[in-house]
């Protein structure tokens, strides 16, 4: 396993006769997953809308005015009743988002974390996205039985500059690395069609494949461009973008799960079988991502059955977590209140838009 890509090398390897690069990503996919079985995973807005950050792509920051309708935390018996549809129509993991900066210790993670236990009884393997954790907070969510953590690093360092003022980069690596102080698996990954360039790409994939160990999985986006972002206007990019940018993913993380993420909604089942070929193993159905639409499950099960693929069972690449219950908890609430970054320098698109808001 290497862990000393560059960003030439990555960028020699995207630009690729595209025959050339299907070839060789597929290969290095059969050497590591059975390329006929695609990870389904549901995604789960705990917590809508109304969040104080500030990235240029999200429909969810409070100062951009966007048409969605926001939430408070759900209720334990509400996920999981979703849990269970989701299980029954062939989902095997469940990602639960939240609309924040980062975890405040307190009754809403408390209620998170039993969110965690009950899906983890379940049989379904436990994900979250939360925003920013510290190391007591990541051990907790171990605890209760939290297969995986979300964290994505989004673009690469030069160009999150142009997409976020609110936070930095290394707040990113570092809630990652305080994860993997954990046993709960990482999955990082990003968007692409945000306006970034090819470096920017390949600096994202620099950041992910040299850490070591490389994230279990990692999420690639297209941007959903939604009315009232900074992004609203963007054009989006075409599918052989998308394709170039799986088969690299795969290439320079053989052992990672790679997902095609949002974004489904505007390609062709020819377009996501060339993503599948390319190494695309996960995906998430659904008929909604967290606000934004995706495929009908009923669609992505036709899907399935014409291109032959079969749902990968939950636990195939790790054991299940156990889930230890609250009062026997090792790692309590400290109430830290963590001092994360807020670098505050001014990305024009951001402040036009919510200055638009106001208007
Ligand atoms: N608030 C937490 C955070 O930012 O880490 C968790 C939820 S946040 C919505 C999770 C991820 O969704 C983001 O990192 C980004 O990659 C993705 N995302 C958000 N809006 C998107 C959009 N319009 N198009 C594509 N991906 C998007
Ligand atoms: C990820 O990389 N993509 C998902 C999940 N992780 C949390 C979120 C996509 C969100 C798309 C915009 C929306 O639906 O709000
Ligand atoms: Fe908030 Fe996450 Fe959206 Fe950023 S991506 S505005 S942190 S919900």
């Amino acid at each position: 396993m290497r862990h000393d890509w560059t960003r030439e090398e990555i960028m020699e390897i995207y630009n690729t006769p595209l025959m050339e690069l299907l070839y060789r990503a597929a290969t290095v996919h059969r050497e590591h997953h059975d390329p006929n079985t695609v990870q389904v995973s549901t995604l789960l807005s705990i917590k809508t809308g109304g969040c104080p950050e500030d990235c240029g792509y999200c429909p969810q920051a409070a100062r951009y005015h966007t048409d969605i309708e926001g939430n408070d935390l759900m209720t334990v018996q509400h996920v999981k009743a979703q849990a269970l549809r989701a299980k029954a129509s062939g989902s095997s993991r469940v990602c639960m988002g939240a609309a924040w900066r980062n975890v405040k210790d307190g009754p809403e993670f408390d209620q998170v974390l039993e969110m965690v236990r009950t899906i983890n009884k379940l049989d379904m393997e436990v994900c979250c996205t939360l925003g920013m954790v510290t190391e007591n907070q990541a051990k907790r969510l171990a605890e209760a039985g939290l297969y995986a953590y979300n964290h994505n690093l989004d673009t690469s360092e030069d160009y999150y500059k142009d997409v976020i003022s609110t936070r930095a980069y290394q707040d990113r690596l570092d809630t990652i690395s305080n994860v993997r102080k954990t046993n709960v698996t990482v999955c990082s990954g990003g968007i692409i069609g945000m306006g970034e360039n090819l470096d920017d790409r390949a600096g994202m994939l620099v950041a992910l494949a040299t850490l070591d160990p490389q994230p279990e999985s990692v999420p690639i986006n297209a941007l959903v461009a939604v009315e009232g972002t900074p992004m609203e206007d963007i054009e989006p990019i075409s599918i052989w973008e998308m394709i170039r940018m799986v088969a690299t993913t795969r290439i320079v993380m053989p052992k990672t799960q790679v997902r095609l993420s949002a974004g489904r909604t505007e390609m062709s089942r020819e377009g996501q079988a060339m993503c599948f070929f390319a190494g695309a193993n996960s995906i998430f159905a659904g008929d909604k991502l967290l606000t934004t639409p995706n495929p009908d499950v009923n669609e992505d099960m036709e899907m399935f059955k014409l291109l032959g693929l079969t749902p990968q069972k939950a636990f195939v690449k790790k054991a299940q977590p156990e889930t230890v219950e609250a009062e026997d908890s090792a790692y309590q609430d400290m109430g830290e209140k963590p001092k994360w970054t807020r670098p505050g320098h001014t990305i024009e698109r951001n402040q036009l838009a919510k200055m638009k808001s106001k208007e």
